[in-house]
């Protein structure tokens, strides 16, 4: 509240200076805080601002941000042909898929700050060499390179998803043993939305400058739902209990705000502040169809920081279960709290 108090006093001061005779030095102060914007501040800045672990900050701005810039440019301009490999899914996968996930690997490697890289698009983790640092000093990445890769050729928002956790196998661990989780939306504008612990921001890419600013500090998610994702909307036709759950969403009046892609989907709950994302299981994908590890941990610490939450159709917590596998599934409910 301080800075739009100091922003009033500004314009005031600007329109009528005789009217404050504040001292030269305070009101230099208070108009340099009044330029206190957010849009001046680098994701570089704010790590920096907020005391973040240097070698997790590196991580962010010289291997991931840098990588989320170049997987941008390959979907403005590679190909979208399928390259005739598959993933562990057997899905197909795009050239844009095997490109990206060695866009992230290369960027991981040379930062020289990772021990263990696990991607949905490998079967298995990839072990970089420690070349004598102390595991102390050395993350455990996963990630998704590109989320949502098959609506790229519709043109439709998709993005990338990276969790972090300590050196080490992320096998037996939870995800609230994460460090940091972020994704990157490549929209119409290039966003990359971060939490390290201490909430959950928005960084927005400047492409002339190829710089992440600060473009939404401290997103929150309130309890009540206006929106609604519902994924997986087949499986309504063989469970009663999802067809409710739609169904009370509708009946509230609540918006359908669906795109097929779990990052614009999520990243839409929390930057309009609310909303309610679900994929459930069904009979052919009796686990779900999200993983675990590099889809929902990361998602989950995003929105619970931001005061959300996010359950399986159990009811329990998502950064509570075990990661015993790579690539486990989940059903998923993630957003405002009192819609799940
Ligand atoms: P469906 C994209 O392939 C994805 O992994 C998520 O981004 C998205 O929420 C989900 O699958 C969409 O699944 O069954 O609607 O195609």
């Amino acid at each position: 509240m301080i800075k739009y108090f100091v922003l009033y006093l500004k314009a005031k001061l600007e329109c009528h200076p005789e009217l404050v005779s504040l001292s030269k030095d305070v009101r230099n102060v208070m108009v340099r805080q009044a330029h206190h914007d957010t849009t001046m501040i680098t994701l570089r800045k704010f790590l920096e601002i907020n005391n973040t672990d240097k070698n997790l900050a590196r991580l962010f701005t010289d291997a991931i941000a840098p990588a989320v810039i170049e997987i941008r440019h390959k979907i403005e301009c590679g190909d979208l042909c399928h390259c005739g490999t598959e993933n562990v899914y057997g899905e197909k996968q795009l050239a844009l898929d095997v490109c990206s996930n060695q866009i992230v690997l290369d960027h991981l490697k040379k930062s020289g700050l990772v021990n263990i890289a696990a991607s949905e698009e490998l079967e298995s983790e990839v072990e970089f060499k420690k070349a004598g640092k102390d595991e102390k000093d050395l993350f455990t990445v996963v990630f998704d390179p590109l989320d949502g890769s098959s609506l790229v050729d519709v043109n439709f928002a998709v993005g990338s998803i990276f969790g972090v956790y300590p050196a080490g196998s992320p096998i037996g661990r939870t995800g609230d043993d994460q460090l940091a989780a972020c994704f990157a939306v490549y929209g119409p504008r290039t966003t990359l939305v971060l939490t390290l612990g201490k909430g959950t921001h928005e960084f927005r890419l400047n492409h002339k400058e190829n710089e992440f600013f600060l473009s939404k500090e401290n997103l929150k998610i309130l309890p009540q739902a206006k929106y609604f994702a519902p994924g997986n909307l087949r499986a309504a036709a063989e469970r009663d209990d999802y067809l409710k759950k739609i169904d009370e969403y509708i009946k509230k009046g609540m918006t359908l705000r669906y795109s097929g892609g779990m990052v614009p989907d999520i990243n839409h709950i929390l930057i309009k502040g609310n909303g309610v994302f679900s994929y459930p299981s069904y009979s052919a994908t009796p686990e779900g169809k999200l993983r675990l590890l590099f889809e929902c941990n990361p998602m989950a610490l995003l929105v619970e920081q931001a005061g959300g939450g996010a359950i399986d159709e159990g009811g329990a917590r998502i950064l509570s279960k075990k990661i015993t596998g790579l690539h486990t599934r989940t059903p998923i409910f993630i957003g405002s709290k009192s819609a799940l």
